[in-house]
């Protein structure tokens, strides 16, 4: 793939549409855009457009298309597939002022928003409406809504609320060559031809350009109750989860996390709050969301009932909302507590969730083979493991030239149970070499002629997914 650079006249045709304030080309901003999340990839665009407008960017993709120039469209930068990464440099559409909440419909339980809007931001303005938003990734924080709905993100409540995909509703998005459709209606069901929604959310800016979303909401559920639980075998724990389902619970979150997982949160965070005893090999962080408080003791007693089939320590019930903050906090905060402690690779693997137990087992016996070391944690209740493989002391030819194999080996054992190689970070850029895993010549050439039906000359979002 090769794109037209830019040149002076670009850059004179942007600031006609753009003002010369949002065209930027000064090395903070080309920084910035250079990276995301991902690992330590360094990709700079030749320029960062800051469009406020569906017409901006339309114009923008227009001139674009027209003179093959790359662009890449960027959220907040916290993805950690690498799917804002500029590898072929050109335009970085950085959407952080389309940061408007457009409407929020008490009536329908809908919001209606721009991209560039902090997910709890967007969280906390419809709670005013006793409303819910409940997607809700570790970096809710920082990252942005429009961001979200491009890698269909996840997070904890995804177990009982879905993932970004089951509340979006309808989409307005500008294509490459500047044209501007809206995907579907602003109703929960529509079985009108075919699903341009759900093709776009998960689409990682491949696809088009996502200028305004609609999202369903739900009633704010008033009580929710958290316990964190100690298991002396983290297969243990994988086992558990499932039992959990089978006795007919469905909490709001149910997440693993392996010792070590824990304990590097809680040295990142210099946090003491919780004693782990040295025979403790993982925790299930469980809560349940409801509005009837009774209710939800009665379910968090049945669960433990589930749960005294198993060897666990002593359950941590957190009293306050405090604590409950402070328990979230460090399992939200284990990503970056592992990156900051060292190199490292993560993976996303996600597998019925019955066969927990089995991949944990799996990713434990591949990395004593290449002599990796991981750190496991994640959601559980969905199945959905991170792997956070680190580096450590091994040797840079070691981890270069071995961990792809030990990568495939994984994912193989992935896909032979049905299960696949992301859950929710997305295919991106890093995830590439191993999409031959889980799809075949047929199904991989569909996904091509679709990206060429939208983006024929190829300028959105190039090297990424395929
Ligand atoms: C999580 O579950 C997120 O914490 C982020 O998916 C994972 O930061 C990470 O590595
Ligand atoms: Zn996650």
């Amino acid at each position: 793939m090769s794109f037209k650079k830019i040149e002076t006249q670009d850059l004179a045709f942007f600031h006609k549409i753009l003002a010369e304030n949002r065209v930027l080309v000064d090395q903070e901003n080309i920084d910035r855009c250079a990276s995301d999340e991902t690992e330590d990839f360094v990709f700079p665009p030749e320029v960062v457009l800051q469009p406020e407008t569906t017409d901006e960017i339309s114009q923008v993709l227009a001139y674009c298309n027209t003179h093959h120039i790359a662009v890449t469209p960027r959220g907040a930068g916290t993805g950690l597939s690498g799917g804002a990464l500029p590898v072929f440099g050109g335009v970085c559409l950085d959407m952080r002022r389309m940061n408007h909440i457009l409407d929020i419909d008490t009536d329908n339980f809908q919001v209606t928003t721009e991209p560039g809007v902090i997910t709890e931001a967007l969280q906390n303005a419809v709670i005013e409406k006793g409303l819910f938003y409940p997607v809700d990734p570790s970096s809710r924080g920082s990252c942005f809504i429009g961001g979200n709905v491009a890698e269909n993100s996840g997070g904890p409540r995804a177990v009982k609320y879905g993932v970004v995909k089951d509340s979006v509703l309808n989409l307005e998005v500008v294509l490459p060559d500047g044209s501007v459709i809206w995907t579907g209606a602003n109703t929960l069901k529509n079985a009108t031809g075919y699903n341009l929604t759900q093709l776009l959310t998960g689409s990682e800016g491949t696809l088009a350009v996502i200028t305004r979303i609609v999202l369903k909401l739900v009633p704010y559920p008033k009580e929710n109750l958290l316990i964190l639980v100690p298991f002396y075998s983290a297969s243990d724990a994988c086992a558990a989860v499932n039992r959990i389902f089978l006795a007919g619970f469905t909490p709001s979150a149910l997440e693993f996390m392996e010792r070590d997982a824990l304990t590097c949160a809680m040295n990142y965070y210099q946090s003491n709050t919780i004693a782990i005893p040295d025979d403790i090999q993982a925790h299930l962080l469980i809560e349940v969301d409801g509005n009837n408080k009774e209710v939800l003791f009665g379910e968090i007693e049945g669960i433990s009932e589930v749960l005294s089939a198993f060897r666990t320590g002593e359950v941590l019930f957190a009293e306050s909302h405090e604590q409950k903050q402070e328990l979230w906090k460090l399992r939200r905060i284990v990503g970056e507590a592992v990156k900051n402690g060292s190199i490292y690779k993560e993976e996303d693997t996600v597998v019925p969730r019955s066969r927990l137990p089995e991949l944990l087992q799996t990713v434990k016996a591949v990395g004593n083979k290449y002599g990796f070391k991981s750190v496991c944690y994640g959601h559980a209740g969905d199945g959905n493991l991170h792997v956070n493989i680190v580096k450590g002391d091994l040797d840079d030819k070691t981890w270069e030239e071995e961990l792809p194999t030990a990568i495939r080996e994984i994912f193989h054992y992935v896909h032979s149970v049905k299960g696949t190689i992301s859950g929710e970070h997305g295919i991106g850029y890093v995830q590439r070499p191993y999409m031959d895993i889980v799809f075949n010549d047929i199904q991989l050439g569909l996904m091509r002629e679709i990206k060429k039906v939208f983006d024929p000359n190829g300028i959105l979002n190039p090297g990424k997914v395929f």
